[in-house]
């Protein structure tokens, strides 16, 4: 019973041929004609990550949409007809579709049907290779499918195959209700326990001044994190390459070391379940000092890409957080007028190639003051009698420079401006032997 609830992920991208399917977005009569190119677009882009190839696209505008169907009789008729005379194994719909839609328009039409949301999902699983990653996406998809998890699912799963109807059920037919809520109860205490242990690491990290990455998939961020800190993290043209969070040190110019963070991308529409399920992924994010907002500067849907993360990162709370953002892949465009266009369109941001390092060297000197602004400058006498209290400074701030006399060591340090206050009430006992000077950076 148990392997019910377990994840079943079958790759078959490298051994059967990609299914084909029709990619559909419902919009409302008037809605502008290239964001919905995008989203088709983007869609595809997804269908094609999962291991499936899009054949036909078609756009139906309505006034109104149908309940049971979203779509009318009429145009239900044409898509059956498009169905058949293209062979497809499955149609995508650009928005959330109801389990009963879903019911609905497969009795219709005869083949799979599938979201957005679905496909996402299943991109999740496909890529979860830490065990971190893999209880959130199960805990995601079983919430997901949880209201369709009843003889829909395995008459599904069983019926079709392939790509989306990966996940839990794919073999038996018993979908009782309580084993997967308790399957989905456990999978959240894993998740509570492996955060209790991240929670542990992050403390013991926590007097170092830390930066994350965050974006839009496929923006570039694992190529960034990669140069930045000579890590060798999977980074491909791929949506969802990198699902879990990984923490490097970063030497900065100056040779001062700060703590930066690569995590999982964003995407417009992003299932509520992931978001909820992957936040012990996003804690490092949501802890950082700085966010640094790396978009893709060649894609089409910049403008819309970078709403999208903005809006992520309100939903996480943490839109108010320090940022800077990075418009990457600048070694792609074609012409000097679009990079100077890009410059215009967003002051604020840095113009970076992740692979060919332009302006990579001015990025860590922006990284930089972002530190020394967040920092105290600090210099302190201490006497020879007072070495435990000098290997808490070591330990605690960067030693910028010391000086040894006779009578005891004269340390400039940088500390953070939330560690300030204790490290005085460390050093304060010393007085009067203990001179100190507050400088702000
Ligand atoms: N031309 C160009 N391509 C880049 C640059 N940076 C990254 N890429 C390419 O963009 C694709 C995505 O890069 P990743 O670093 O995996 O992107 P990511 O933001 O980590 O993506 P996910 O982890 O999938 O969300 C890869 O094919 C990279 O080689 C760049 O500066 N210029
Ligand atoms: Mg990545």
């Amino acid at each position: 019973m148990q392997s019910l609830l377990t994840f079943n992920h079958v790759d078959r991208s490298d051994e059967q041929p990609a299914e084909r399917g029709i990619a559909i977005a419902v919009v409302r009569k008037g809605t502008d004609r290239s964001s919905i190119d995008e989203y088709l677009d983007e869609l595809e882009q997804l269908c094609a990550t999962a291991g499936a190839e899009i054949v036909l696209r078609i756009v139906q505008e309505r006034d109104r949409f149908d309940p049971a169907t979203l779509l009318g009789k009429g145009k239900l008729a044409e898509l059956l007809q498009f169905v058949r005379d293209y062979a497809v194994q499955f149609v995508i719909f650009d928005e959330g579709l109801s389990p009963v839609q879903v019911r609905n328009l497969q009795t219709a039409l005869g083949v799979k049907v599938l979201d957005r949301s679905m496909i996402i999902l299943d991109i999740f699983a496909k890529h979860a290779r830490t065990l971190e990653a893999k209880t959130q996406v199960e805990l995601a998809q079983l919430q997901y499918l949880y209201p369709r998890l009843t003889r829909l699912w395995t008459h599904l799963s069983r019926q079709y195959g392939g790509i989306g109807t990966r996940g839990p059920g794919e073999t038996q037919i018993e979908t009782d209700r309580r084993l997967i809520k308790e399957r989905i109860a456990h999978l959240k205490q894993r998740l509570f326990d492996i955060e209790r242990q991240r929670a542990v690491q992050r403390s013991e990290r926590k007097d170092s001044f830390r930066f994350a990455l965050v974006g839009y998939t496929n923006a570039g961020k694992s190529t960034l994190f990669n140069q930045l800190t000579n890590a060798t993290v999977r980074a491909e043209d791929k949506l969802f390459a990198t699902l879990d969070t990984t923490v490097r040190r970063c030497q900065l110019p100056s040779g001062r070391k700060v703590l930066l963070s690569d995590t999982v991308g964003f995407i417009r529409k992003l299932p509520a379940h992931l978001v909820a399920s992957f936040k012990s992924t996003l804690a490092e994010a949501v802890e950082s000092d700085v966010l640094l907002h790396v978009a893709d500067a060649t894609h089409p849907a910049l403008d819309h890409q970078i709403e999208t993360v903005t809006e992520t990162l309100a939903t996480l709370g943490i839109e108010q957080k320090p940022h800077l953002l990075l418009l990457n892949k600048v070694d792609a465009l074609s012409d000097r007028d679009a990079r100077h266009q890009l410059a215009y369109r967003y002051p604020n941001a840095l113009l970076i190639s992740a692979r060919t390092c332009y302006n990579i060297h001015s990025l860590l000197l922006r990284m930089e003051e972002y530190l020394l602004s967040a920092c105290m400058r600090m210099r302190v006498h201490v006497p020879y009698h007072a070495m435990r209290e000098l290997a808490y400074i070591y330990a605690n701030a960067t030693v910028e420079h010391r000086t040894d006399a006779d009578e005891g060591i004269t340390i400039e340090f940088l500390v953070p401006r939330a560690q300030a206050g204790q490290l005085l009430s460390l050093v304060e006992p010393f007085a009067p032997s203990v001179e100190y000077s507050l400088e702000q950076s």
